[in-house]
């Protein structure tokens, strides 16, 4: 068993490690207090070809897979968790339409989304259909005629949903069917009859928009049918299980950086006539807190390693993200703890990861829907 990282692997880390100190910590408390998506950043990544992950190169993509991605959010989420976020959920709609797409489609998309530092968006969630995602009520009626799809309906909570040019959006292209008549349609947000509605105010990862989307006879062509018809909501769970091992990065990057704060902050505060690191119980609290993050980062590349191998990771996605995102909520809030009243105040970074880490624990399914698909998966339907 090997767990070394390639040469390559070693060079993006390098990479990804410099641009978060350089281009995304300077910004992470701004993001935080204007909540203001950070679109030069945006285009930054884009230029260095983080945008591009898990897109093969011959469509403007920068290769790799799920490890690839592991590690450039991994280095974000130290940093700046609202970048971490961004890059994360923005892989989804390239990936998807890079498995799924026609040459057409992967010709004409891909590489506005990669190297064209244009945003993508995955818009799943509705206000009826959220951890019940086969409760999309959204229509995309075809209409024979004009071998277009007529799009009604609205999404919430969409990460990026105020910013992307180029969404994959999940209707029912047969109501009759439920789940089962969801199809997958690559939209455009310049499409007429697209429209953002409201932009949420969140408690954290402030700098990635959260955004309502409302469409109103929006006239999609039929060649943007993404996959098959009815196979909208297998397309939205295999995408939605990569992703969870973004979630898991997010979660394990914030956790990493927490430890090191932690880490630091207790060898510098003198209290009692001695730094705090030497009092045990700041010590069994890091030693928990190491052990946890270390556990967690094993599972994050293990499901990583399955994705990149072709394996089956359904099971694996789901306990990384659950494990990486519980143990990034109690790791922000010990090293929080550590750093006492100043780990309160705004000065420091802790209060503004404490408070980004809880959302790994919510969306991209929240920790009881990952309970549900494991124990699915551990005994059976
Ligand atoms: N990969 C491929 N196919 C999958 C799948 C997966 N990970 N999960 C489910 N499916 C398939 C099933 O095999 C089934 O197909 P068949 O009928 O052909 O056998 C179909 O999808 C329906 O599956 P299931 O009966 O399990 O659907 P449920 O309605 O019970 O929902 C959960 C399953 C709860 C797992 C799903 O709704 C879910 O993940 N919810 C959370 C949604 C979420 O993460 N929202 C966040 C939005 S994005 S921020």
């Amino acid at each position: 068993m090997d767990f070394s990282l390639t040469r390559e692997q070693e060079l993006l880390k390098k990479v990804a490690a410099q641009f978060a100190e350089n281009e995304l910590e300077p910004i992470a408390a701004e993001l935080d207090k204007t909540h203001v998506f950070p679109v030069d950043n945006f285009k930054k990544m884009a230029e260095v070809g983080f945008t591009g992950i898990g897109v093969p190169r011959e469509y403007g993509g920068t290769g790799g897979g799920a490890t690839e991605k592991v590690i450039a959010v991994t280095e974000f989420a130290r940093k700046c968790m609202s970048s971490a976020a961004i890059l994360s959920i923005h892989l989804i709609a390239p990936q998807a339409i890079a498995k799924y797409g026609t040459k057409e489609q992967k010709e004409k998309y891909l590489p506005r989304l990669t190297k064209g530092g244009e945003l993508g968006a995955f818009a799943l969630t509705e206000p009826n259909a959220g951890s019940d995602a086969g409760s999309v009520q959204t229509t995309a009626i075809f209409d024979p005629e004009t071998n277009e799809y007529v799009l009604n309906g609205g999404k919430c909570f969409i990460s990026g949903g105020s910013r992307a040019s180029v969404l994959v959006i999940f209707a029912l292209t047969d109501p009759s069917k439920g789940l089962k008549g969801m199809s997958a349609l690559i939209v455009e947000n310049t499409m007429p009859g697209f429209s953002v509605g409201k932009i949420e105010e969140k408690m954290g990862i402030a700098g990635s928009e959260t955004a309502e989307l409302i469409f109103e006879d929006v006239r999609v062509p039929a060649e943007n049918l993404l996959g098959k018809e009815g196979q909208g909501f297998k397309i939205a769970m295999q995408a939605l299980d990569g992703a969870r091992i973004g979630v898991g990065a997010q979660a394990l990057g914030v956790a990493k950086e927490a430890v090191d704060l932690a880490v630091k902050y207790s060898h510098e505060r003198v209290q009692f006539g001695k730094p705090i690191s030497a009092l045990q119980g700041i010590q069994w609290y890091v030693a928990d807190m190491a052990t946890k993050t270390e556990a967690a980062e094993t599972l994050v590349y293990k499901a990583a390693w399955l994705e990149d191998t072709g394996k089956p990771f359904t099971k694996e996605a789901a306990m990384c993200k659950l494990n990486a995102a519980e143990n990034a909520r109690f790791v922000t809030n010990l090293a929080l703890q550590i750093h006492g009243g100043y780990g309160f105040m705004k000065d420091y970074p802790l209060e503004r990861m404490y408070r980004d880490a809880k959302i790994t624990e919510i969306y991209e399914g929240t920790s009881e829907i990952h309970k549900v698909v494991i124990s699915r998966a551990v005994m059976g339907k």
